[in-house]
C-alpha cells in the first residue's frame, strides 16, 4: 500500500469510528518535550508531581524500535460513568470522570487498528508517553481551555488522547503556538468554580498541587492534606468541578453511562479497602467487567470521605 493511501485510509477509519486524530512528523518530538521542559527549568511546576509524574509524559521509545519518523495520534470519545453506593438504607451515586475507566482496552483496540493498517507494508507502532494535551493543541487537533484541559471539535473535554509512535515516514508540519479557546477569553467560570484555587488568575498554567485530582489519584495510604474540605468531594477519582460548569461541555455534560451497583455489604467492603482477590466473585465480575481494578487502592480514602458526609 502506498504512503498516501495509508493516510487516506487512516483519516477513513478514523471517521468510521467517531474518532478524530492527525499524524505528526517525528522532527517536532524536541520542540514538544521542551514544551514541558521550560516550565520545569523555571521552577513552576511543583517539583514532586514533576518527578513522580514524568514517567507519564517523557518520551522514551523502546531502545530496539529503529529511526521513529511519525506519530499517530487519535482523539476518543469518553463518557462519565455513575456508580452507585448502598449506605446506611440510601443511595450514593458517583461519578467517575471521562478518561478513567476501559482505557487499556481502548489503547488496545487503536493499536490493533493501527497495526492492521501499518504492518501489512512494513511499519511498526508503539504505545508513546508523551504530554498528549501539548502535543494536540500543538498540532492543532484540540485547543486548551483555561482549566488547562483539552477540547477537541464535538466531543468538548470529553476524550481520551492516545499516541504511537511509528517507522512509517512523515514530514509533514503543522506545528502551531499553543492555543486557548476563544470561548475562553469571556469567561472564567472553571476559575471561580475550582473549590482548591488550582486554576489561577496570574498565570496559566495549573498548580498541579492543588488540584483534587492529583491528591485523590494518590494510594490511599497517603491522607488528604488538612486544607482539603471534604464538601469539595465530587467524584469517586478525580474532579468535575471544572468541566462540568464549562459551556464548551454543555452538549457531552449529560452524557453518562451507568456503571454498576454495589450493595451496603460490598460498600463496606470496598471502603474498608479489600482487594479483589478478597472480594466475592460476584462482586469482583462487576469490579472487573466495569474496569474499577485499577482505583480500588483509592476507595478508602475517596468513597471513605464522601460517605462520611451521608451520615
Ligand atoms: C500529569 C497529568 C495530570 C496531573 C497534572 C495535570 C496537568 N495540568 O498537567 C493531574 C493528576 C493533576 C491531572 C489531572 C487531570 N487530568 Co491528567 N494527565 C496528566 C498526564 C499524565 C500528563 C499531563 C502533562 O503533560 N502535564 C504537564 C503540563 C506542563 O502540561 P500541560 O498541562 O499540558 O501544560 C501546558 C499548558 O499549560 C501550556 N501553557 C502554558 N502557558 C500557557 C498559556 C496559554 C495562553 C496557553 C494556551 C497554553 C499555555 O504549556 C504547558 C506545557 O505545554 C496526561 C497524560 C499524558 N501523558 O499526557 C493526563 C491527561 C492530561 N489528564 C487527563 C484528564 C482527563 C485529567 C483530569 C480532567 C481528570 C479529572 N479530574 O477528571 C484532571 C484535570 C486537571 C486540570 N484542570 O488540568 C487527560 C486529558 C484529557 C483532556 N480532555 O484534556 C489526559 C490526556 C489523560 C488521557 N490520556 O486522557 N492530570
Ligand atoms: S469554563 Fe470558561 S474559561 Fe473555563 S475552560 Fe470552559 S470556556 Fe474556558
Ligand atoms: S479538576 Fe477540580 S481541583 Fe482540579 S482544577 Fe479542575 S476543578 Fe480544580
Amino acid at each position: 500500500m502506498s504512503e498516501n493511501t495509508i493516510i487516506k485510509n487512516f483519516y477513513k477509519i478514523l471517521e468510521s469510528k467517531g474518532y478524530k486524530g492527525t499524524i505528526i512528523t517525528a522532527s517536532r518530538i524536541p520542540d514538544l518535550q521542551n514544551s514541558v521542559k521550560k516550565f520545569n527549568d523555571k521552577k513552576l511546576l511543583d517539583p514532586e508531581f514533576y518527578n513522580e509524574y514524568k514517567k507519564y509524559f517523557e518520551f522514551e521509545p523502546k531502545t530496539d524500535f529503529g529511526e521513529v519518523k511519525s506519530l499517530f495520534m487519535v482523539a476518543v470519545p469518553q463518557p462519565q460513568y455513575e456508580i452507585v453506593f448502598n449506605w446506611k438504607n440510601r443511595e450514593v451515586p458517583l461519578i467517575i470522570p471521562p478518561t478513567y475507566l476501559h482505557g487499556r482496552a481502548l489503547i488496545n483496540e487503536t493499536k490493533a487498528f493501527l497495526t492492521d493498517l501499518l504492518k501489512p507494508s512494513g511499519y511498526s507502532i508503539e504505545f508513546a508517553h508523551l504530554p498528549q494535551k501539548t502535543l494536540a493543541v500543538r498540532v492543532g487537533l484540540a485547543e486548551y481551555g483555561r482549566n488547562n484541559i483539552t477540547y477537541v471539535r464535538g466531543m468538548g473535554s470529553f476524550h481520551r488522547l492516545i499516541t504511537f509512535y511509528s517507522d512509517f515516514p512523515y514530514e509533514q508540519d503543522d506545528w502551531q503556538e499553543v492555543r486557548m479557546m476563544d470561548l475562553c477569553k469571556e469567561c472564567s467560570a472553571c476559575v471561580r468554580k475550582c473549590p482548591t484555587g488550582a486554576i489561577p488568575n496570574d498565570r496559566f498554567l495549573l498548580r498541579v498541587e492543588k488540584c483534587l485530582t492529583y491528591h485523590n489519584e494518590h494510594p490511599a495510604d497517603i491522607p488528604f492534606p488538612d486544607w482539603i474540605d471534604p464538601s469539595w468531594h465530587n467524584s469517586l477519582v478525580g474532579c468535575m468541578h471544572c468541566q462540568k460548569v464549562c459551556p464548551a461541555n454543555k452538549k457531552v455534560i449529560n452524557w453518562i453511562e451507568p456503571g454498576p451497583t454495589f450493595s451496603e455489604e460490598e460498600t463496606k467492603l470496598l471502603v474498608n479497602g479489600t482487594t479483589a482477590e478478597n472480594l466475592s466473585e460476584e462482586t469482583r465480575r462487576k469490579v472487573k467487567e466495569h474496569d474499577l481494578t485499577n482505583y480500588l487502592f483509592a476507595y478508602p480514602r475517596n468513597l471513605g470521605v464522601i460517605l462520611d458526609r451521608e451520615q
